[in-house]
């Protein structure tokens, strides 16, 4: 029987994995561990629910203790932005939080499902189709804290045999949760204003091209690495995954085919774009699809069409 703990679960991941684990495993079995956020009354009353900071040893392994948590998906993290704003401070909470988790891991048996990111690639990585197994030099501390991430993760299974987990996300488009601070946001961002005012301004140029994907593909992936068979995982903290690829233009040229009257318009923000710059055009995921399976369901037409219909019934709900 699996009892899990979410760290980071009211963020963007967060707010829809948490409930989705509940469903599959049952909801007194999953503990969402939430920060400074206030977390939704759905994600409070849809069952257990404590707040702590991931640093904190003696609070996180008291909550670990006493629900008998034998799996950790750690999700508290500073994203790409919000860590160039602040490195020291990513550093910290990336690293350390980290490594608390892991070595709580360690101590209390548990499994840990860590997700790395586009952002442990860097400028020097072949852009396009990167490979599983390649150039990483990121530029940004959050990248480098990624990079950082899956090497420790890594250690802790072939020195400790946690078994630690993990995939790098490409970003990631939701409906629930605004996401929190990083390059990708602007993919969220252009549907709300969309909605709303009819006109979004993008702190990206035009053709600045990243590889995304949309939520339920994101959860699907979460939860079919951690079921998968141990012994197939060959890159087993840091598996390449990968739905969709497209820049700004070609999202808002999707969006006005829904809805004719949308216009964008283009503010470059020169920390984003340096970010974005460094960052692949497309990941070649095939090391997941062989080893456990990954496969994703939607397409920019297909993750266009759910989101201005569920954030159309969100908004005027
Ligand atoms: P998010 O910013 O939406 O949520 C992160 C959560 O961490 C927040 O709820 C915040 O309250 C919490 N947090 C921050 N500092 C904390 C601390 N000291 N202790 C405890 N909690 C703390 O991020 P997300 O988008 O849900 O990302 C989750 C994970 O997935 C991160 O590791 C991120 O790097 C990774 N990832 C996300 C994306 C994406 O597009 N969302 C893409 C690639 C990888
Ligand atoms: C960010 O933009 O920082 C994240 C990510 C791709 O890791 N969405």
């Amino acid at each position: 029987m699996r009892r899990i703990l979410v760290t980071g679960a009211t963020g963007q991941i967060g707010s829809e994995l948490t409930p989705a684990l509940r469903q599959r495993y049952g909801a007194e079995q999953v503990v969402a561990v939430g920060h400074r956020n206030m977390p939704t009354e759905s994600l409070r009353s849809g069952g257990p629910y404590a707040a702590c900071d991931a640093r904190d040893n003696t609070a996180l392994a008291e909550i670990v203790q006493k629900f008998n948590i034998n799996t950790i998906y750690h999700l508290a993290a500073l994203l790409s932005v919000a860590a160039e704003k602040d490195p020291q401070l990513a550093w910290d909470v990336n690293m350390n939080g980290l490594q608390n988790v892991l070595e709580i891991a360690r101590s209390h048996g548990c499994g840990v499902f860590h997700p790395s990111s586009i952002a442990a690639f860097g400028p020097d990585t072949p852009p396009i189709n990167t490979p599983q197994v390649t150039i990483q030099r990121p530029n940004t501390m959050y990248g480098i804290s990624k990079v950082a991430a899956e090497l420790l993760c890594d250690y802790y299974y072939t020195r400790y045999r946690v078994d630690t987990r993990g995939v790098r996300y490409p970003g990631l488009i939701s409906h629930i949760a605004l996401p929190g601070g990083g390059t990708t946001d602007y993919a969220v961002e252009i549907f709300y204003a969309a909605l709303r005012k009819r006109k979004y301004t993008c702190p990206l140029k035009p053709d600045t091209r990243l590889d995304m994907m949309y939520m339920p593909d994101a959860i699907q992936a979460a939860m079919r690495i951690m079921e998968a068979d141990s012994t197939k995982l060959l890159h087993r903290n840091a598996y390449n995954i990968t739905a969709m690829s497209f820049s700004p233009m070609e999202l808002a040229a999707a969006i006005k085919k829904k809805i004719p009257e949308f216009t964008i318009n283009y503010e470059v923000d020169p920390i984003h774009q340096a970010i974005a710059d460094s960052w692949p055009d497309n990941m070649n995921d095939s090391a997941a699809r062989s080893q456990w399976g990954w496969a994703s369901q939607y397409d920019l037409e297909r993750m266009t069409s759910d989101m201005l219909a569920r954030l159309a019934a969100k908004l005027t709900a």
